[in-house]
């Protein structure tokens, strides 16, 4: 039997579980999750290969309306997942329902060249009556493959991973066996911290948030990596809670990223983060770049 591949993209409204998914299919935390909407900001891609196949998904940021050029950035992150794609894996969430935004999408995706599988996430929080009606919905688009999951239990990801594997067609592997994904450790580093913020800071604080790695050193003596890292944010006010009574919230959120660090690069860890104020950052290209979104 010839090798079969293909790209997946993962399209959706914000917050539906596009990255909850993509980490329970690669059983590894790749992709960075929060409550909050916007949590992704650029492509992540996912690999998986067996034997016989290798599928390769991307988890785009969540489709909205851009407001500043951090936005623009996510639009053209989702406008380039759909180029040259295999098939489209759109995510529904099934407690928000098929709302006007996703059905504007929907026109979107149809009119796309590549298969449209449409998956139905968080159903453990669901009537099935309502499951039922809402997959009825969908089935009048015209969409034939609907699948209901549970992403972050990962009910229904291996019967929505045959479905996807329907649609491969005989191709090269693009990337190594052992490769999950490739984002590089410095940006998944980034990001680590960064979904530490987001879970722990509250209206319109995390949005402001942007992480950069400014270095990363082993020491073979100690057998520790260090990272030093910086938190932007938008003002001195956010400054202020960023950092918390006596340092508390910033001294919360450097714990929590530690010990996802650990896992990451398989070593102690000595973690050094900064809170600067930058202004106005997410309408500055440079800053963008230098953060990894480009
Ligand atoms: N109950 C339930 N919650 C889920 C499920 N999947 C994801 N979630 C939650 O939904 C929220 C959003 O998950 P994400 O994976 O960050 O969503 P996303 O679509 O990647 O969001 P953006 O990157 O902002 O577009 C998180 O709080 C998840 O824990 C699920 O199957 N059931
Ligand atoms: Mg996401």
């Amino acid at each position: 039997m010839d090798f079969i591949s293909g790209f997946v993209s993962i399209i959706g409204s914000p917050n539906v579980g596009k990255s909850t998914l993509l980490n329970s299919i690669v059983k590894e935390k790749i992709s960075i999750v929060s409550d909050k909407a916007q949590t992704t900001r650029s492509t992540v891609r996912g690999i998986l290969t067996d034997e016989t196949s290798q599928m390769v998904f991307l988890d785009t940021p969540g489709v909205h309306t851009p407001k500043n050029v951090l936005g623009e950035h996510m639009s053209k992150e989702v406008n380039d997942a759909l180029e040259d794609v295999d098939s489209i894996l759109f995510i529904i969430d099934a407690k928000r329902g098929y709302g006007n935004r996703d059905k504007e999408l929907m026109k979107r995706l149809k009119k796309q060249n590549a298969p449209l599988i449409v998956a139905i996430n968080k159903i453990d929080i669901i009537e099935k009556d309502r499951l039922l009606s809402l997959m009825a919905d969908i089935a009048a688009e015209g969409v034939e493959e609907i699948i209901p999951i549970c992403a972050k239990d990962g009910d229904g990801v291996s019967e929505l991973i045959s479905v996807l594997k329907a649609h491969l067609k005989p191709g090269v592997m693009y990337y190594p066996t052992d490769m999950v994904t490739d984002t590089p450790e410095r940006i998944i580093a980034a990001e680590m911290i960064r979904e530490k913020a987001l879970l722990n800071l509250r209206e319109e604080v995390p949005h402001g948030i942007g992480v950069e790695i400014e270095r990363i050193e082993y020491d073979e003596k100690t057998k520790i990596t260090s990272v030093h890292a910086l938190i932007y944010c938008e003002s001195a006010g956010h400054k202020s809670i960023v950092i918390g009574k006596g340092g508390s919230m910033l001294k919360k959120i450097g714990s929590e990223a530690r010990k996802d660090l650990i896992k990451l690069f398989g070593t102690k860890i000595y973690l050094e983060v900064w809170v600067k104020v930058k202004e106005n950052w997410r309408n500055q290209g440079s800053i963008i770049k230098g953060m990894g979104y480009e």
